[in-house]
């Protein structure tokens, strides 16, 4: 890949240096332009510093967040309010075709399909949000999003070949209408779109980038009614379809994974990962538009056999955002948006061949939609910087990365951002991962002339892998941060009052100024030195755990807290709603509470607030409560508050765990059966597509069998696949040789007859399997039937154009069987052997596309196809039994389903998981593996010995809390002898690695 990119660079630097006609640079928001010189609308423009709505500036600061991850509508507000409160203003998602158009021609967004609710959700949170609908999307979902019927065309995909084009011609015009009403113009929450995904490198002498395909995308974007700006994520700074090529988006932008996704050694931080010349490629690619980062790296995608997203999370922690996201506003970006900010889960079948079950990504928010990471907190207080820096921030312009020059010490790199009157400096170690200690003073040009800081006292330090923001003339509110060495969470002014609150890691010292004030005066707390310089007042103290509040002048009250007590901050919005470019200083609050705090709104002489807790909590409104108000509530309670002699509201919430009691799962009444009738005598399989077809469009693999027998061919395309071969011995049968693909960490296993010849266990990476089985003494003249189970893992992604990888088929690719088909003459094994092969996946194939659940919510076992993993199924009279730990004696597939009720208290959120406990995880798959079906819903694939993962979050709304609830697990023995899975639990999990 690194290759390719720079090929890629040397290329589209060539491209630009023959094009001379780059915009003038402007400080004004700039008339929107694309191809025809007119503007389509007004609401959203930019200038080379950010975007601007409504002729306001905003820093766009969001997180990726993909509805179809966590399959209960009515949580969609849940994580655009956690978004919210981080202080981020915003939020990208994909669309995935393969969700919408099973079928050829049949697009469906229908129930946890429709885009509605996730819009509404969205405003009612007041996130802007970035459209994201491919076609190609990658996103480590099935098929890179597309649908697995695109191995049928011939043609290659994401060019413009032209059965490439019709194929998904459908499905841009369908899922457009949906997401041009969605856009800001017609008071929607959508602000950008991007066509395709990571358009950024060619295989196999495709023309790349190719200009017809993307102009051709964009104009069919452009004539279905999108007019809002379009956005590009080159994976590298490469400038591939930046402005002055001859395919340019309007914002060009890029992506970065700067730790890429190995998460075995999260401590270690390899040298040179921090990206340090981005100004500079920014300005000789696209010098005339903001600089956009349309996913930075927010944690990690797994594969299977992986080290698991704890590690992840612990990878990409919050050391690495306050080092990695302070780098990229150093670099000038005022366009981030992190993924994954929520992952989510790949429910039913929809992730990748490459990763698992969970999608949780080690993110900001965990899959179980918990805020407890420290990076969840971490980001909060940086976003909220952002917020707070309003205009400021979003024109300043970068500087080079320096040594010398603003710190003493040449340990410290700093680069500023230099604006009007604002200057910004960002200060990290220079070798990026050190874990040293290092101390150093500042000196910063400020409007009272240079001046060395700490004055009063001390040195600044950074302590191992942090960086932070100092500022200089940075306006708050009425008053003139002359410099500040500490770091700002936030500002806000009501009336007469502005509150200003800044925090310090532990122990280090810190000084700020104010311009022209008066002196300070300690209010709260003690241990701050103050002075009066020039008219100045200065302030200088050590960061600690307990809470310091200094006034300055009559009307600032700085709030002083150390970096852990910081984390407690919020603000919140007192208008449901507001964007950001609708904020004021004055319509947010600044609360101290615990766990979240999502929403607040001022009414009859109250304030009140909606959050969650999860212990006894002080809360307190420290900004935005002296006014007019008069008392708190939280959660609609009445709180017993009263006002501190600085006007702080203070009340305490009260917390009390609810007992929660959970079934235990053996002992509930279980029934079980055989979920592979195809292996009796008298199955009859007539009505099954016969695998008769003998060419292929799918000229990415070739054919060596006489028929094509793998799913996609045939319209089936997840879970697993049955193929059935009808063949009259020879007599001389003694082995066959089996070449079956599924995936990663499939497994595969056939019987003749009723009778086990072998099975694949399975292995971490392994996507394909030869095996060579015995096959027992046939008798010349008499019918048999191969029967093949095999794994779908969903089909693989599509990153590079004309290398057409989603092409790869699930199935058998490939078998010879000795003693029955004598090779043919020209050597290949293509000739007709009298085999009469039968194929299934799920019910119907691809004519079942209506089902609530989507199309890729069942594979091929005959208890899916029937649909006894649904609530209600007709299993009563099957025989009972002891559940999904119950002892296989012999090879196959045997399906357990039970029900039980639960009864979680209302208003509580507590997460539920189930647990599949069984070997120890080396990567090499071991004699069982299980399917997990929740009220119908794929929630889990287990493999065991291969793991990582043996805890299945499921969410509620899934899960019905106060209820009745269908389970079903399916148990496939793959060895001799049988299997017995060790443990199935139901359990409340909360932090426990998975
Ligand atoms: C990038 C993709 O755009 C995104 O869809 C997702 O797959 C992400 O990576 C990884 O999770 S592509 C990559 C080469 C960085």
């Amino acid at each position: 890949m690194m290759k390719a990119g720079k090929l890629l660079l040397r290329l589209a630097l060539a491209l630009l240096a023959s094009n001379a006609s780059a915009r003038a640079l402007s400080g004004k928001p700039r008339d929107f332009i694309v191809h025809e010189e007119r503007a389509l609308q007004d609401i959203v423009t930019w200038d080379e510093h950010s975007l601007f709505v409504h002729g306001k500036r905003v820093n766009f600061w969001g997180g990726e967040f993909h509805p179809f991850r966590l399959p209960v509508p009515s949580l969609w507000l849940d994580i655009f309010q956690k978004i919210r409160a981080m202080g981020y203003n915003g939020v990208s998602f994909y669309s995935a075709w393969v969700l919408h158009e099973p079928k050829p021609g049949h697009f469906s967004a229908k129930g946890l399909f429709d885009w509605e609710p996730y819009f509404e959700a969205a405003k009612q949170a007041g996130v802007y949000l970035v459209a994201r609908p491919g076609p190609y999307i990658n996103a480590e979902v099935h098929g890179g999003g597309f649908p697995g019927w695109l191995q049928r065309i011939s043609g290659n995909l994401r060019t413009p070949d032209a059965d490439y084009q019709a194929a998904s011609k459908n499905y841009i015009e369908s899922i457009t209408s949906i997401l041009a009403k969605a856009q800001i113009t017609n008071g929607g929450p959508i602000i950008l779109f991007q066509p395709e995904n990571e358009y950024s490198a060619g295989l196999n002498n495709v023309t790349f980038p190719d200009a017809d395909y993307m102009n051709g995308l964009m104009k069919q974007f452009r004539d279905l009614g999108i007019v809002v700006p379009f956005i590009n994520n080159v994976a590298w700074p490469s400038g591939v379809n930046a402005p002055g090529t001859d395919a340019p988006v309007d914002i060009y932008g890029h992506d970065s994974y700067p730790f890429g996704m190995d998460c075995s050694d999260p401590k270690h931080w390899i040298d040179d990962a921090l990206p340090t010349n981005w100004r500079e490629t920014h300005l000789e690619q696209s010098p005339n538009t903001p600089y956009m980062i349309v996913e930075y790296q927010g944690g990690a995608f797994q594969p299977w056999g992986g080290d698991g997203f704890e590690k992840c999370a612990e990878f990409t922690n919050y050391e690495f955002e306050r080092v990695f996201y302070k780098n990229n506003i150093a670099a000038g970006a005022t366009i981030n948006n992190f993924y994954m900010t929520f992952g989510g889960t790949n429910w039913g079948n929809l992730g990748h061949a490459d990763g698992y079950t969970s999608y949780d990504y080690g993110a900001a928010i965990t899959e179980e939609r918990q805020v407890y990471r420290e990076k969840y907190s971490e980001a909060k207080l940086i976003a909220n910087f952002i917020a707070a820096s309003g205009d400021a921030l979003a024109s300043a312009t970068p500087g080079y990365n320096t040594t010398g020059e603003y710190a003493d010490n040449d340990a410290v790199t700093v680069t500023p951002l230099i604006g009007d009157k604002t200057k910004f400096f960002v200060a990290r170690q220079t070798k990026y991962n050190s874990l040293d200690s290092v101390s150093y003073k500042l000196t910063l040009p400020t409007s009272a002339g240079n001046l060395t800081i700490p004055q009063l006292g001390g040195t600044l330090s950074l302590h191992g892998r942090d960086s932070k923001i100092h500022v200089a003339d940075y306006p708050v509110g009425d008053y003139n941060l002359l410099y500040s060495s500490a770091e700002i969470f936030t500002w806000k002014k009501h009336g007469s009052r502005t509150t200003l609150v800044v925090y310090g890691g532990p122990n280090e010292q810190h000084e700020l100024a104010v311009s022209k004030t008066s002196g300070a005066t300690s209010v709260e707390g003690y241990g701050i030195k103050s002075s009066k310089r020039n008219g100045n007042t200065i302030i200088n103290w050590q960061s600690n755990p307990q809470r310091r509040v200094v006034r300055i002048g009559s009307g600032l009250y700085v709030v002083v807290l150390d970096r852990n007590s910081a984390y407690d901050y919020w603000t919140v919005s007192t208008e449901e709603g507001a964007t950001s470019h609708e904020l004021t200083p004055s319509s947010e609050l600044i609360v101290k509470a615990g766990y979240l705090l999502r929403t607040a709104s001022i009414s009859g002489g109250k304030i009140h607030l909606i959050g969650d807790i999860n212990a006894t909590t002080t809360v307190e409104v420290v900004a935005g409560a002296h006014e007019k108000v008069s008392g708190l509530t939280f959660n609609d309670e009445d709180l017993k508050a009263t006002f501190d002699r600085n006007g702080f509201l203070k009340a305490t919430v009260g917390f009390s765990a609810p007992e929660i009691t959970l079934p235990n799962l053996d002992s509930l009444a279980w029934r079980s059966v055989d979920a592979l009738p195809e292996l009796q005598p008298d199955y009859d399989d007539s009505a099954w597509p016969d695998a008769d077809h003998t060419e292929t469009n799918n000229t990415y693999w070739p054919l060596t069998t006489p028929t094509v027998l793998w799913g996609a061919e045939y319209g089936f395309h997840a879970g697993s696949l049955i193929t059935r071969g009808h063949f009259v011995a020879t007599g001389n049968e003694s082995v066959i040789h089996l070449n079956v693909s599924g995936g990663s960490a499939f497994a595969f296993s056939a019987w003749i007859n009723s009778t086990f010849i072998g099975s694949w266990d399975g292995s971490g990476e392994v996507k394909i399997a030869n095996l060579t089985l015995d096959v027992p003494k046939l008798s010349q003249g008499s019918n048999y039937v191969l029967t093949v189970l095999t794994d779908h893992m969903g089909h693989n992604g599509n990153w590079f154009v004309g290398y057409n990888e989603m092409k790869t088929p699930r199935g058998i690719i490939g078998y010879a069987f000795p003693g029955h088909t004598p090779p043919s003459a020209n050597g290949t094994s293509r000739a007709p052997d009298g085999i009469k092969w039968k194929i299934t996946g799920n019910l119907g194939g691809e004519d079942f596309h209506s089902g609530p659940r989507g199309s890729l919510n069942e594979g091929a076992l005959w208890v899916e196809r029937n649909g006894f993993h649904l609530p209600s199924a007709p299993t009563s009279s099957w025989k009972e039994n002891e559940g999904p730990t119950s002892a296989l004696g012999k090879p196959g597939v045997t399906f357990y389903t039970t029900s039980f009720d639960l009864d979680i208290p209302e208003s509580w959120d507590v997460p539920l998981s189930f647990v599949f406990n069984g070997d120890a995880f080396t990567g090499e798959g071991k004699g069982w593996r299980a399917q997990l079906w929740v009220n119908g819903y794929q929630f889990g694939k287990f493999a065991n010995g291969i793991g990582p993962q043996r805890r299945f979050p499921v969410p509620e709304g899934i899960l019905n809390y106060r209820g009745k609830n269908t389970l079903g697990v399916s148990v496939w023995a793959l060895e001799e002898g049988g299997a017995k899975p060790e443990g199935f639990e139901l359990v409340k999990a909360y932090k426990t690695p998975y």
